[in-house]
């Protein structure tokens, strides 16, 4: 057994008894209340998840297990003379709540190596898509299609234990995430650069053999690091983190849970707001001829998608009240390496121009920059231009945070979630009765 697995089975003998001894001797304590505005709200704030390996703070953003991004980004081992962790790492401590040493992180790349070959008809499923086909839609069907490898099915069927089921999704997991770097960099080369695959590397870690598949070169794969550990995960309330877990809590598999994930995360106001929000600027940059806006300029564009009944995309969120701070690691990334790009430019003045409008317009109740806003830029920077294809990224690095999460779900026997509903008759006559 790997130190990961080792470590995590003992993580989870301590955590079982400590969650039952809490909801035995607490079963009715009251956590939140549901208000009318929370039931047509979308349930914007309700206290109703449970999970150990982020917290979102409104103020202060993510931490992953504890650790705050920056702390997450130096405490984390990297490749020799590296600015970005490795991936494998941050995988380790979403799982386990401990930051590897480079040993334990080198089990990993290994584990992962041994368990990277992808089956040919994932290609084959990725080669017969229609064409025209968004890439997120490419990506959750190739998930898809592996799951009559999963262990946990076979498990289940084969009448495993309840208790031992966090074992078989493990193993699914690390089947998956090995995977995952070949199948976004196929899908890439498929849609964009005739299919001409780039073979993966074995000698390579998580983010620079995505790089290479890719076709990128260096720096790129420090930019593939980063923005994979960026998006690993934000709490379980967020519609991709809550979808793999209501999808799993069914006990539907890990390709099933992920693949549901990614189906979430392709939504506009979720993480396709990267594919946005260079859409929106690509639009700006056409019209001005590349160049750069006034301030006033920038203003009127701001203030024109507002008056059209459009949202700013890459600005506000549902939880954060403050920039985030995955913005801002990017903006530093981009300060360092690239603060004469062009879009950069567009970015950082919109970063000065949008939170006054937003102010001002009144409506959202965060007017500052959410991760999606600066992502984009970097990947055009280094090559990625078509910006359909972001949110495979993000999802790849979603698909660390959500699978830590699932494996957790399974070894503490949470229940399939199953909330109740009420019809609008119902709910008018509890306030009457109120009232
Ligand atoms: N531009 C214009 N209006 C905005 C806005 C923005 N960026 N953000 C919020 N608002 C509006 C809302 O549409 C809402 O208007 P209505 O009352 O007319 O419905 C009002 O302000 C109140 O919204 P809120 O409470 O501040 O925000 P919500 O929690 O409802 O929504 C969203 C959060 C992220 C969906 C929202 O801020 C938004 O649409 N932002 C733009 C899209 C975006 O960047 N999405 C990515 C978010 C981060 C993420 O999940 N990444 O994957």
């Amino acid at each position: 057994m790997t130190t990961l697995k080792q470590k995590l089975a003992e993580k989870i003998d301590e955590q079982r008894p400590r969650i039952r001894k809490l909801v035995k001797e607490n079963c009715s304590t009251v956590i939140d209340q549901v208000t009318v505005e929370k039931l047509f709200g979308g349930m914007r704030g309700l206290k109703c998840l449970v999970t150990d390996i982020s917290y979102l703070d409104p103020e202060e953003g993510i931490r992953y297990r504890g650790y705050t991004l920056p702390d997450v980004f130096e405490k984390l081992p990297k490749p020799p003379g590296a600015e970005m962790p490795y991936v494998e790492g941050l995988f380790y401590l979403l799982l386990t709540g401990d930051i590897p040493t480079e040993e334990e992180v080198n089990e990993v790349i290994d584990e992962f190596r041994k368990r990277s070959i992808l089956p040919e008809y994932v290609c084959e499923v990725i080669d017969n898509f229609p064409a025209g086909s968004h890439p997120m839609t490419i990506f959750s069907a190739a998930m898809l299609s592996m799951h009559k490898e999963s262990l946990f099915d076979r498990g289940f069927h084969g009448g495993a234990s309840k208790l031992d089921y966090w074992d078989p999704t493990y193993e699914d997991t690390m089947n998956i995430l090995a995977k995952l770097p070949e199948i976004a960099a196929y899908i890439y080369t498929k849609l964009y650069h005739d299919g001409n695959r780039i073979q993966k590397d074995p000698n390579l870690d998580f983010g620079s053999n995505f790089a290479h598949m890719m076709g990128k070169d260096k720096p790129y794969d420090e930019v593939s690091r980063m923005y994979f550990i960026l998006h690993a995960d934000h709490e379980s309330g967020n519609v991709s983190a809550h979808t793999g877990h209501l999808v799993s809590s069914s006990l539907a598999d890990m390709h099933l849970s992920l693949s549901s994930m990614l189906n979430g995360l392709a939504g506009p106001l979720h993480g396709l707001a990267n594919q946005t929000v260079l859409q929106w600027i690509m639009d700006l940059h056409k019209k001005r001829d590349g160049k750069i806006p006034s301030e006033d300029e920038m203003k009127q564009f701001v203030w024109d998608t507002l008056n059209s009944g459009q949202v700013i995309p890459g600005y506000g969120h549902a939880v954060l009240r403050k920039t985030d701070p995955r913005y801002m690691m990017q903006r530093e990334f981009a300060l360092r390496h690239m603060k004469d790009d062009e879009l950069f430019k567009f970015v950082d003045l919109l970063y000065k121009v949008v939170p006054p409008i937003l102010k001002e317009h009144g409506k959202a109740k965060n007017p500052w920059p959410n991760v999606d806003a600066h992502s984009g830029v970097i990947q055009m920077h280094y090559g990625v231009t078509e910006y359909d294809f972001y949110t495979v990224m993000f999802g790849v690095g979603r698909a660390l945070g959500v699978s830590a999460n699932v494996i957790w779900d399974r070894a503490m026997l949470y229940s399939i979630e199953r909330p109740k509903s009420l019809t609008t008759d119902m709910i008018e006559e509890m306030i009457k009765k109120k009232g």
